[in-house]
């Protein structure tokens, strides 16, 4: 199988080509990444028989011949952190959307199988109390231009399937966490803050809710809808991992050896979701998916070791993060 993958320097993209170099010897993998801020080489070092392009997946002379070369594109790529949404919405604009149109119009042209990788943010939030969790049926309702982008690329996958027969299934995926995850995201900002002597910061207060899944986890699901899954049908990948901001930051704090109350409350992200729920029956019933690494705790202590043992990969991310928060005034104190 010849396996284009976009945005594969990224923090999912790139386990996705790890864990398929892993199991699926026989494929032949593509990568193409824009290496924006978020992409980065060394995510793939180390791995035979990648293909790295360094592209736009929003410019239709590079898309084309890759994707006509192509048996499978899997679409990581995109523009994926909410408080730079708030910044600047205007990358996620191009990205998310004018880059999934240029791939639909691709795979349309060449028909070739394609799988689309989305979020839970697509439908909005929950209320903590909420009994319902997220289904295949809940109607979409994002909060911010990350989430909006997110969902209006989903529906062009969705009118592309409908109107021109392109042979595509759709994923909506929690929270991922894991090793290779961009510092700007909660768990690895926290994590290598604590690594500097610094203390976590925790938006609000700290009770909004997030549904963790191994990033591997993710990455057999997508694979479980590639083999098995049906053209046109959508599939939220979730493993039953609810857990407060807050809780997690005192389970980084613990397993790091730091006191319960060693973070600072700073000011809340503008218009946050307050939890994220989801309900993973269909892709568990239908196409026989059950999560390897259900256990949060002992996850997270190996995410932790990993970005312990591995500071070369973040430090140089690290000072430019931090300054992007200062600039957007998310870190000041409450
Ligand atoms: P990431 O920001 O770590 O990686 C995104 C990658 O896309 C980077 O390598 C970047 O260089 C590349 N990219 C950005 N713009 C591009 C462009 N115009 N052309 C080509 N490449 C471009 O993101 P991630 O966390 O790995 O997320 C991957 C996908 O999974 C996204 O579609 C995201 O919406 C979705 N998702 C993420 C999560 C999560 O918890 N991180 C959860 C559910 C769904
Ligand atoms: O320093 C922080 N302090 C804090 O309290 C940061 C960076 C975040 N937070 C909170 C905000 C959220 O409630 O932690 C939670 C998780 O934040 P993020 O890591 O920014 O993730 P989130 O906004 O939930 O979105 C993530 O999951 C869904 C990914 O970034 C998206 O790409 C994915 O679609």
């Amino acid at each position: 199988m010849r396996l284009l993958v976009t945005g594969g320097a990224g923090f999912i993209g790139s386990n996705f080509v790890h864990l398929t170099r892993k199991n699926r010897a026989d494929t032949e993998i593509t990568v193409l990444d824009a290496f924006t801020y978020a992409g980065n080489h060394a995510s793939l070092a180390g791995l035979d028989r990648v293909r790295v392009i360094e592209g736009d997946i929003a410019d239709a002379a590079v898309v084309d011949p890759l994707v006509a070369e192509a048996d499978v594109v899997v679409h990581f790529a995109a523009e994926s952190h909410n408080d730079n949404s708030l910044d600047d919405p205007s990358p996620f604009v191009r990205t998310n959307l004018i880059g999934t149109f240029t791939l639909l119009e691709a795979v349309r042209r060449h028909d070739v199988r394609y799988h689309h990788i989305s979020t839970d943010e697509v439908y909005g939030d929950l209320e903590l109390d909420d009994e319902q969790r997220f289904t295949e049926n809940t109607a979409y309702n994002p909060s911010s231009p990350y989430s909006s982008t997110k969902a209006g690329s989903d529906l062009l996958v969705r009118a592309w399937v409908r109107s021109f027969g392109v042979r595509a299934t759709l994923s909506n995926c929690s929270n991922n966490y894991g090793p290779r995850q961009h510092v700007e995201k909660f768990i690895p900002r926290q994590i290598t803050t604590i690594l500097d002597g610094g203390r976590p910061k925790l938006y609000g207060d700290g009770l909004n809710v997030r549904d963790w899944i191994h990033v591997d986890d993710h990455n057999e699901a997508v694979w479980t809808i590639i083999d098995r899954g049906e053209v046109g049908q959508t599939y939220l990948i979730g493993a039953d991992g609810e857990r407060s901001n807050l809780a997690v930051v005192r389970d980084i704090l613990r397993h790091m050896g730091r006191a319960p109350d060693d973070f600072d409350h700073v000011t809340d992200r503008s218009g946050h979701d307050r939890r994220y729920a989801i309900d993973s029956t269909r892709l568990r019933t239908e196409l026989g998916w059950t999560p390897r690494y259900p256990d949060f705790g002992s996850g997270l202590a190996a995410t932790i070791d990993w970005y312990r043992a591995n500071e070369p990969w973040w430090r140089p991310q690290k000072a430019a993060a931090e300054q992007r928060y200062a600039g957007q005034q998310i870190i000041a104190s409450r």
